[in-house]
């Protein structure tokens, strides 16, 4: 995998089901309407829009008790397994797959299929939370906490309700960037698993730079793995993408959260980019600090789709 994909599709999903909030189901049509499609044909790239992942809500089973503390399971479950199938498809033709969310547990959708695609890619997880708890860890239950667990298969995660998902990832292959606000049962798992993690102490150590220097070094050594970059906004401080479901101070600034995506587009290795848990309603009725997250998630992308400064 070498060629820089010159079409990037497009997936918005609607979805909610992997947390507690409403209105993170609005994150991709905001989006939209801010016009992110019209800016990355503005960068060159050939846009393909799939509607196809708009609206999943006939997914959702009448009923669907919890299981053990996971919520919603079933309905996460068949989101993910329809968005997995979508990816693939876009993946396997050699596009740049953009998924706009929408919820974290969307994570094993896009993973799930970009990984059928390209079984050998690595992931660069931007976030201030791990969504590594096991359905034995997870205080909360909400499924945008798990995704990375059931990827690479861990403890509890082999459950009926998920059978087409099997575990896609290995821990060489996972980094993460921003993290701020983990678990300790995730502690625990990171350790464990020996998963490289930046969190924002590294940040300040080392600066932006140097981290994503060496996150790349971790799981692409050699600069031929393709590049799966999941993008949780609150990876970003709340003072840059404040309509969030979970902020948390002391994140990325501005600049650090796009120089990331300058410096993966700089590879060209970049195969799929999810951009999640933008929350519409959570601004508060505030224009501003609704405007300027939905910028934020649009100039994420272009950043990691080739815009630069000069
Ligand atoms: C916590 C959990 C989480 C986002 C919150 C929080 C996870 N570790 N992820 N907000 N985006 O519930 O498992
Ligand atoms: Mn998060
Ligand atoms: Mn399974
Ligand atoms: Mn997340």
């Amino acid at each position: 995998f070498v060629a820089q994909p010159k079409t990037v599709s497009i997936l918005g999903v609607a979805f909610s089901g992997g947390q507690a909030k409403g209105g993170v189901e609005n994150g991709p049509q905001t989006l939209a309407e801010f016009g992110l499609h019209q800016q990355l044909r503005d960068l060159d790239w050939n846009v393909t829009v799939d509607a196809r992942c708009q609206d999943l809500t006939h997914l959702q089973p009448e009923s669907d008790p919890d299981i053990g503390k996971l919520k919603k399971p079933r309905y996460v479950s068949a989101v993910c397994e329809y968005l997995a199938n979508v990816v693939e498809e876009h993946a396997k033709r050699g596009e740049l797959v953009l998924t706009i969310g929408g919820d974290h547990s969307l994570a094993m959708g896009t993973l799930g299929g970009t990984t059928r695609a390209h079984p050998d890619l690595c992931v660069i997880w931007v976030d201030a939370h791990a969504d590594i708890n096991t359905p034995l860890t997870t205080d909360s239950g909400n499924l945008h906490g798990c995704p990375l667990a059931f990827l690479l298969g861990l403890e509890g995660t082999d459950l009926p309700e998920f059978s087409w998902l099997s575990p896609c990832l290995t821990p060489d292959r996972l980094v993460y960037i921003g993290l701020r606000d983990v678990d300790q049962g995730e502690k625990r798992i990171l350790k464990q698993l020996g998963i490289k993690a930046f969190s924002m102490t590294e940040v300040d150590r080392y600066g932006i730079g140097q981290v994503v220097e060496m996150a790349l070094d971790h799981v692409n050594p050699n600069r031929d793995r393709p590049i799966h970059l999941s993008y949780d906004v609150d990876g970003l401080d709340p003072s840059v993408a404040p309509a969030t479901g979970t902020p948390v101070r002391g994140g990325l600034t501005f600049r650090e959260g796009h120089y990331i995506c300058e410096r993966l587009h700089e590879t060209g290795l970049l195969c799929a980019m999810d951009v999640m848990e933008v929350n519409p309603a959570l601004a508060h009725g505030d224009i501003h600090q609704l405007t300027q997250t939905v910028a934020v998630g649009c100039s994420l992308v272009r950043s990691a789709l080739g815009e630069t400064l000069l």
